[in-house]
């Protein structure tokens, strides 16, 4: 049993009412919608909007999984995680996460800028469309709050502090179990198509498999660089365009609950994973030119996360041994270590629990080879990184993989 109480659609006015901040953004007697909205694995969400303004977005922790429901329960502090993280995002990238007007820890709810002009990434990738510079916007984001939360930026007793206010274990037990263990080692939580099981078996039996998700995995829990976002998938990433215009005039990444000080190319593999899951739908599909502008995002992301986070380096806290062949070397171990974690992150939408719709919406007979090139691509990045690793590379392996395994 909760000790708080959740909202509703029937007690979400009176809760603006009690909250002056939120009452003078949004008029609680006279609102014009008001509705619950989440549709992710975690929490609940609502959207409110008065006669005039842009409205707001509520969302609120539940003690358990919304997904699973009470059987998995999950600590509601983590809004808290990410009301925090996002005020701190907001300090470094403003533009590109949404705005935070109140957290309330009793109740463990955010209120926030309302996004409802902006669509899920994921969702706007399902539907074909395009956003050009959100890959961008996405490299700018890791860039910035990577260098900005580091040791390279903050003074050491703050860095101490932000790191314990950040420890977030139940959030980095999901991530532990459910994208590096359960894809290997089934857990009651995996599902494939019978077709698909004999990939998965290959999978889960390839040693060098094992041998590098067991790296990922230990770096994941021990590699303490940066205030990372931690679940940097499409599914949480708005974006916006003007009408009749591809290109994205807003863009903001939100969700950030799973934030806690870690490898900052965990990030980067998450983007560039739901890329290579957004090729392999479109190359199904038979839209390879659109298969190729999906995995055109990765160099866009790699190389503006990479010129924001240099823009920043001369003010790091201490040239005197953090030099340019100290930065290069950083970026080459960065490289290699987002093809592990996108390897980790791809292969978990195939085989585990919270599955990527880019996927799961496709035709089953088109399905079986999407789900079978998603992991032979792991298997290949997870191991083909030690010899090199960069955008275009990755780009060569998607394709060649992806193409070769279409079935349908
Ligand atoms: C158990 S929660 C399932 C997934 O949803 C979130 O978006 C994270 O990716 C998590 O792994
Ligand atoms: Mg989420």
């Amino acid at each position: 049993m909760a000790d708080y109480e959740f909202l509703t659609e029937a007690t979400l006015p009176a809760y603006l009412a009690g909250q002056p901040d939120l009452a003078a953004r949004v008029d609680p007697a006279d609102l014009v919608e008001c509705r619950e909205v989440g549709d992710g694995n975690l929490n609940l969400v609502f959207l409110v909007r008065g006669r005039a303004g842009r409205g707001l977005c509520l969302k609120q922790a539940l003690p358990y999984l919304r997904l699973t429901g009470q059987g998995w329960p999950l600590t509601p502090d983590r809004a808290r995680h990410e009301a925090e993280s996002l005020g701190t995002y907001g300090g470094l990238t403003p533009t590109l996460v949404p705005e935070v007007y109140l957290y309330d820890a009793a109740r463990h709810i955010i209120a926030m800028e309302n996004l409802s002009d902006h669509l899920v990434w994921r969702t706007a990738l399902n539907q074909g469309l395009r956003h050009d510079g959100a890959a961008q916007a996405m490299g700018v984001f890791v860039g910035a709050t990577a260098f900005g939360t580091s040791a390279f930026a903050l003074e050491r007793e703050a860095l101490g502090q932000a790191m314990a206010a950040a420890i977030n274990p139940q959030l980095c037990q999901t991530t532990e179990d459910l994208v590096f263990t359960e894809p290997l080692v089934d857990a009651g939580r995996n599902a494939v198509l019978a077709a698909n099981q004999p990939d998965v078996a290959a999978f889960q039996s390839d040693p060098a498999m094992v041998a590098e998700m067991g790296l990922a995995k230990w770096l994941f829990m021990t590699k303490a660089e940066a205030l990372i976002h931690g679940d940097l998938h499409t599914g949480s990433v708005m974006v916006r365009s003007p009408a009749g215009s591809t290109v994205a005039d807003s863009v903001k990444a939100f969700d950030s609950e799973f934030a806690f000080y870690g490898p900052v190319a965990f990030d980067l593999g998450a983007l560039f994973a739901n890329y290579v899951i957004a090729a392999a739908r479109a190359f199904a599909l038979g839209e390879n030119e659109r298969a190729a502008w999906c995995l055109t995002l990765i160099p866009q992301t790699w190389a503006s996360f990479e010129a924001e986070f240099r823009s920043r380096w001369p003010s790091r806290r201490d040239p005197r041994l953090w030099g340019e062949a100290f930065l290069d070397n950083l970026f080459a171990t960065w490289q290699a270590e987002s093809w592990l974690f996108a390897a980790a992150k791809m292969s978990r939408r195939v085989i585990g629990l919270a599955k990527a719709a880019d996927i799961e919406t496709l035709p089953p007979a088109l399905r079986e080879g999407a789900a079978r090139g998603l992991l032979q691509v792991a298997q290949w990045i997870a191991t083909e990184r030690r010899k090199g690793a960069s955008p275009v590379r990755l780009i060569e392996i998607a394709c060649r993989v992806l193409i070769e395994t279409r079935t349908g």
